[in-house]
């Protein structure tokens, strides 16, 4: 900022001036007048603020001011978008996020007395287990009747609470009257059972299939052997392959139904089969026809598990569920990755909506430790973050 300074008798004549020098915008600061002179004319100082070639410092702080009330605007604004949306995010916290339910009906009521409204026929810890459920992504309508199975009614409050003061309690009790359980591998030597393992790429079926061939081996000490129709996925082979001679179990990769029933075929005298599959986009119908037609070929003895990551959301899940199920009877979900899961509500979702039957649990990456039977119990662990 540099200071003018213009000096004469008439103040019109000095303002044009600045004006046609530095442009019609010009900043006047101030003048003085002042008598003096042989006749006592007034004499006018004026002083204006022209722009400088280069800021400086005064410059760049008059900038910052105008920037803070920038700043200071847009906060204003902030604060009241803020406002107006709490409700909204209220409502997506309680009806848990990623589950199709999740949004009230009628956004605009706010979500505390729309909660109140959708479960007025509860109250006390029978409420508040509800609230942990769908903080947990449950899908609302699935916590409303599991915690209904728990609950006796309060004559005095005219309402539904739990007949136990454990959450655990009650949420196992609903557990166990809504999903069913495989429960733990029990096969007999010499009766010869294969298991599939199917399901989108990545989800884990490699990696599980070979957690379930160290306990068959290991522990059961059960014969068995791995079939791999994997073979699109880059590495999947040498993948499987190194598995299989760790745990010194033949290994067969295979790419049609012809090769599949011989081999099966051949391996008639062993207890187990595992066969591991292609882990495509389940939107591929073409390749899940393709693949029905080589699992069908022994699906008298065959047990088909659907592997799913808890990573999925309830909506996603449900339609890999459903895409696969028009191709395979499926015979238990197989649920991976809960311990990259924050809020496992799918949980109880799948099982309940698909009505099919759970059997594991992966817990880790880690080969053979990271794999649990799901049970009531753990099931109910998971979801209230209790398990160890
Ligand atoms: N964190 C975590 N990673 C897992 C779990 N199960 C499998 N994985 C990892 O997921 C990735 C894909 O597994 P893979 O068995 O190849 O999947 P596939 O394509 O279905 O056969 C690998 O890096 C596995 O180690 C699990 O329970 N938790
Ligand atoms: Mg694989």
């Amino acid at each position: 900022m540099e200071i003018v300074k213009y000096e004469g008798h008439n103040l019109d004549e000095l303002i044009l001036r600045a004006k046609k020098e530095y442009g019609k915008d010009v900043k006047i600061i101030s003048y003085e007048v002042s008598k003096g002179g042989l006749f006592g004319r007034k004499k006018y100082s004026l002083f204006i603020q022209v722009p400088s070639p280069e800021e400086g410092f005064f410059d760049l702080l008059a900038k910052e001011e105008k920037n803070e009330e920038i700043d200071r605007f847009l906060e204003k604004i902030e604060k009241m978008i803020d406002k107006k949306i709490e409700p909204l995010k209220k409502a997506i916290e309680q009806g848990g996020c990623g589950s199709d339910l999740s949004l009230p009906s009628h956004t605009s009521m706010p979500a505390e007395l729309d909660f109140a409204e959708q479960f007025k026929e509860f109250t006390g810890d029978a409420l508040d287990l509800i609230k942990l459920l769908i903080k947990k992504d449950v899908d609302p309508k699935i916590a409303k009747m599991l915690v209904k199975e728990s609950c006796g009614f309060d004559i005095d409050a005219n309402k539904f609470d739990l007949n136990t003061s454990f959450f655990k309690e009650a949420l196992v009790n609903a557990i166990e009257k809504k999903i069913k359980f495989k429960g733990p591998l029990r096969l007999q030597k010499g009766a010869f059972k294969v298991i599939s393992f199917v399901g989108p790429t990545g989800v884990g079926k490699t990696t599980n299939l070979f957690k379930i061939a160290s306990e068959l081996v290991i522990n059961q000490k059960l014969k068995i052997a791995v079939i791999s129709i994997d073979t699109f996925k880059v590495g999947a082979i040498q993948q499987a392959r190194s598995f299989s001679n760790i745990l010194n179990i033949p290994f067969y990769a295979i790419t049609d139904s012809k090769n599949l029933k011989k081999t099966l075929q051949n391996l008639n005298g062993l207890d187990v089969v595992l066969i591991d599959t292609v882990g495509r986009s389940h939107y591929d119908y073409w390749r899940l026809g393709e693949m029905k037609e080589i699992l069908g070929s022994g699906s008298d003895f065959m047990d088909i598990s659907l592997v799913i990551s808890c990573n999925y959301k309830n909506s996603e899940a449900m339609e890999i569920v459903n895409r696969y199920r028009t191709f395979f009877p499926i015979n238990d979900i197989f649920f991976t990755k809960i311990d990259e899961t924050y809020k496992p509500g799918i949980l109880l979702n799948l099982p309940i909506k698909a009505d099919i039957p759970v059997s594991f649990i992966s817990t880790g990456q880690k080969v053979p430790e990271d794999i649990r039977v799901l049970n009531p119990e753990r099931m109910a662990n998971y979801i209230l973050g209790e398990h160890s």
